[in-house]
């Protein structure tokens, strides 16, 4: 008899039509042996890998995907629900059955004349009684190879879901890699993802964002957790006490700068656990608890220096994990590094640009792709929290939510409550950045930082974090945050990276109760002083300016909500309407 996993790889087999079949064992010798395949295999009219040099960045190579694919595809990415309504305004809707036919017809001996790669892998450690086990089959290398960095591959896996047909299937084949043929369809109901056309991140990799946020995400609706678009951090405080933070920004906002942060001050460290994906639920004690699914970290590589993200640097110069991964940045001919905007002062006299042609900087065209990326284990940073394996995950006090804003937003604000927390984090909005496709710099809503990643209708999702804080026994605070206003004549106020710390900082405070706040309009500002600006170098007035609620533009965010919030209808929870109501009364007094 053989296993629900050993029919799933015969089924497969027999539809994809593959020259051969490979399932990956999760070993190093394995990942040495496919990162040699990818340098001899050509795809898309061109090698999939180049090894770069390893004297400077350890274990490293280089791929470059189609200039047509270089980021996720939002308008080509469906959420497939036997009704529209569970999907909601936020997802793109196809019928099931209409879904499969069309996806069947593309994908059907798609990968003739191919390998097709069988990925078992668990989201979280496998120890963990909150991971789950998963199955992705892809015939792309730099797909099993990436999957191999970013989640538990192999052996353990297989062990793991052993007898059972409860995991996760996910169908990747990459096509011809043409947009017109592009569709990424998800199908939460049956814990299902079909994915054709695309060999880009959060497309192709269906372990991050399609599985650990929109599948996931509805697992959590239907078993009482929540999977989240969060970092995970530990600040360590002088006394030795660590205060576990989440932080939730919209892609491409500076989230794994954050999570790898240096703060300015004496005596604080910053332990990281996670990045991008975290999953919440609640511990025997009552209490919320966050484990990172992920095992690695898929990071925008331009703005990565040695001022900006030293410990990000030191990741990548570690030698502990096979392979590490760098997409669509330059490369310095010099002497085969990678290189990318923000990674030196000076932009070396020999690059060769993330199209493949020689970079000629008078162009005035950035020579990596602004949304170009290294991928690489966890395991590899110097920073990882020993907490990072405990199957428990660790207890959290702090939520951040933020999202990039030239105004209206302050640096930082304190939520009343959790119900206003929720409430401020439903009405989040964010510019667009190059980690979608589409126009850049537009402000669009994004609740939650999840408004591409709900797998289900976002009203039923605002009244689950609701009632998620009916729940939890001792509710973290919640706060707000823009590193990104901007004066006048539109220069940054703030100036963001290792100075963020000064913002956490007053947040412990406020969690220990030893902080001063005064109210206004939208919640709980630093009080006068209370915010630790030794050293820094912003004046009193923007100071004030940062901590400013202007209520002119309070009345355009309050009807730019309104409009967001009349898509969902009935489904937005009366209580955030009362919040609205509220905010709306208040902006205009
Ligand atoms: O391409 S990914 O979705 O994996 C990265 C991101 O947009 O956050
Ligand atoms: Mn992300």
């Amino acid at each position: 008899m053989s296993t629900p996993f050993e029919q799933f790889v015969k089924e497969m087999q027999e539809f994809f039509t593959p020259d051969k079949v490979y399932i990956m064992d999760g070993s190093e010798k394995e990942a040495k042996q496919l990162a040699k395949e990818a340098q001899e295999t050509e795809s898309d009219g061109k090698k999939v890998l180049k090894e770069l040099n390893g004297k400077v960045y350890p274990n490293s190579y280089y791929h470059r995907s189609n200039p047509n694919d270089v980021a996720r595809t939002e308008h080509l990415t469906f959420v497939c629900t036997p009704t529209k309504e569970q999907a909601g305004p936020n997802n793109n809707w196809l019928d099931p059955k209409e879904a499969k036919e069309k996806m069947n017809a593309l994908m059907k001996g798609s990968m003739k004349g191919r390998t097709m790669y069988v990925i078992a892998f668990v989201m979280g450690d496998p120890k963990s009684k909150y991971a789950k086990n998963c199955v992705e089959v892809t015939d792309s290398v730099y797909v099993a190879l990436s999957m191999r960095i970013m989640s538990r591959v192999g052996k353990d896996a297989i062990a793991r879901i052993g007898n059972s047909k409860d995991f996760f299937r996910g169908l990747h084949s990459i096509g011809d890699v043409n947009p017109d043929r592009r569709f990424v369809m998800h199908f939460p109901q049956e814990n299902l993802v079909m994915s054709f056309g695309s060999g880009y991140g959060g497309n192709a990799l269906l372990g991050k964002k399609c599985y650990s946020l929109r599948i996931a995400s509805y697992l959590g609706y239907n078993e009482g957790w929540l999977a989240e678009h969060m970092i995970v951090i530990g600040v360590q405080s002088p006394d030795g006490k660590i205060t576990y933070f989440l932080a939730a920004f919209p892609s491409a906002c500076g989230k794994t700068n954050l999570a790898l942060l240096q703060p300015v001050f004496p005596g604080y460290k910053v332990w990281t656990l996670g990045d991008d994906i975290a999953w919440l639920n609640i511990g025997e004690d009552g209490q919320l608890y966050a484990i990172n699914p992920e095992a690695g970290m898929f990071g925008v590589a331009p703005g990565t220096g040695d001022k900006t993200n030293p410990v990000m640097i030191d990741t990548l110069k570690n030698d502990k994990f096979f392979p590490t991964l760098f997409t669509n940045t330059a490369v310095n001919d010099a002497d085969n590094s990678p290189w990318w905007e923000g990674l030196s002062k000076e932009t070396p006299s020999d690059l060769t640009d993330w199209q493949g042609q020689k970079y000629n900087a008078s162009a005035g065209k950035p020579a990596a792709h602004p949304n170009s990326r290294f991928t690489v284990s966890i395991y590899n940073c110097p920073t990882l929290s020993p907490e990072y394996d405990n199957p428990n995950g660790v207890p959290i006090s702090g939520i951040i939510f933020g999202g990039r804003r030239a105004s209206t937003i302050p640096l930082v604000y304190e939520c009343k409550d959790w119900n206003a927390g929720v409430f401020t984090a439903s009405i989040i909005g964010s510019e667009t950045t190059a980690a979608a496709g589409g126009a850049q710099g537009v402000v669009r809503r994004d609740p939650m930082a999840m408004l591409p990643f709900c797998g289900y209708n976002m009203g039923d999702y605002f009244q689950h974090w609701l009632n998620m804080g009916k729940k939890v026994k001792k509710l973290p605070k919640v706060f707000m945050v823009n590193w990104f206003r901007k004066d006048e004549n539109g220069k940054f106020m703030w100036p963001g990276f290792r100075d963020n710390s000064r913002v956490i900082k007053w947040m412990i405070d406020r969690i220990e109760g030893k902080a001063g706040a005064k109210e206004s309009e939208i919640g709980l500002l630093p009080e006068e002083g209370a915010l630790d600006t030794t050293g820094l170098d912003v004046s009193k007035e923007t100071m004030d300016k940062l901590l400013s609620v202007n209520k002119e533009d309070w009345k355009k965010e309050v009807a730019m909500v309104e409009e967001f919030y009349a898509k969902f209808g009935d489904k937005i929870p009366k209580d955030l309407r009362t919040h609205l109501e509220e905010l709306k009364q208040a902006v205009n007094k």
